[in-house]
């Protein structure tokens, strides 16, 4: 391929720095970004042949912040080709009468507002350049209902329509849009939702071959690299390990 610029959200750690890894083996220029920088930093180690690393500690939630970083990225990284809307989190599995509401706000701005800044920030570039591709990193949860998904559910099923969305705006131009919707993957997430217990994270993949950051950065890859008249509009995967359940019933 020839060699395009990925700007990546969420990049120091599971899907993003696979992203990162990949489209670095594929010799691609990366704009890398996250809260920990330290990480990114520690990430640059492994990409050797990608044509170039610029990192940026960047929070998604910082609207001024986005725009800064997009408005003051170095020459030969200011033509992004890709926008991997990636970075997000889940926080808590209570119910939604129990739910600390402080996290549904951190869940609404990080994987709803923080994607649409970025994709605001980023868009414009696109369009003027007529070319360009948003993968948007929503989840099975977007479309099917779990106990304890309540506002995390809520904010990937707009991650999805807005995917929609966009490319109705888009017709006519060549910028592409596609949203990922992965299941079960192994990554920080569980860590990250269970607010640092390990022992319950553990248990979400005991027993059983989620999805690995790998599978999810591999297909990332190959709907950008499909040609360019051709849109992946969404691509749901899950490890074969999971499946639907029936619908649950209450009896006194
Ligand atoms: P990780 O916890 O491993 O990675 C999440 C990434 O998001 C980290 O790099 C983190 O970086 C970044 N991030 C979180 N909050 C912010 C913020 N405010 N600003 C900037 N970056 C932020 O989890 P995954 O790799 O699994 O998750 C990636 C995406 O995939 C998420 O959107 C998640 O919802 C989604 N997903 C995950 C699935 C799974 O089972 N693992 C399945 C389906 C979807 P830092 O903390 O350094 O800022
Ligand atoms: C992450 C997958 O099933 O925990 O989006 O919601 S799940």
């Amino acid at each position: 391929m020839s060699v395009k610029t990925i700007f990546i959200t969420g990049a120091s750690s599971g899907f993003g720095a696979a992203c990162a890894r990949s489209f670095a083996s594929e010799g691609a220029r990366l704009i890398l970004t996250a809260r920990r920088k330290e990480k990114l930093e520690a990430l640059r180690g492994d990409l050797a042949s990608a044509a170039g690393v610029h990192i940026i500690q960047l929070d998604v939630r910082d609207r001024v912040a986005v725009d800064a970083a997009v408005a003051s990225l170095p020459e030969g990284f200011r033509d992004i080709d890709v926008l991997v809307n990636n970075a997000g989190l889940a926080l808590g599995l209570e119910p939604s009468h129990k739910v600390a509401i402080e996290d549904w706000d951190v869940m609404v701005d990080t994987n709803i507002k923080g994607l649409m800044y970025c994709t605001r920030a980023i868009l414009p570039g696109m369009v003027e350049r007529n070319c360009g591709h948003i993968v948007n990193i929503s989840s099975t949860a977007a479309s099917w209902p779990y106990p304890g998904g309540n506002v995390y559910g809520g904010t990937k099923a707009f991650v999805s329509q807005f995917s929609r969305n966009l490319r109705a705006d888009l017709l006519g131009k060549k910028v592409r849009v596609t949203c990922i919707q992965p299941g079960m993957a192994e990554t920080e997430f569980s860590n990250v939702r269970f607010k640092g217990d390990d022992g319950k994270a553990d248990q979400v993949y005991a027993g059983t071959q989620p999805l690995t950051a790998v599978d999810i950065a591999e297909t990332v890859v190959w709907v950008v690299n499909r040609p360019a008249h051709v849109n992946i509009n969404s691509l749901e995967l899950m490890p074969v390990d999971q499946a639907w359940g029936p619908f649950s019933i209450h009896r006194e």
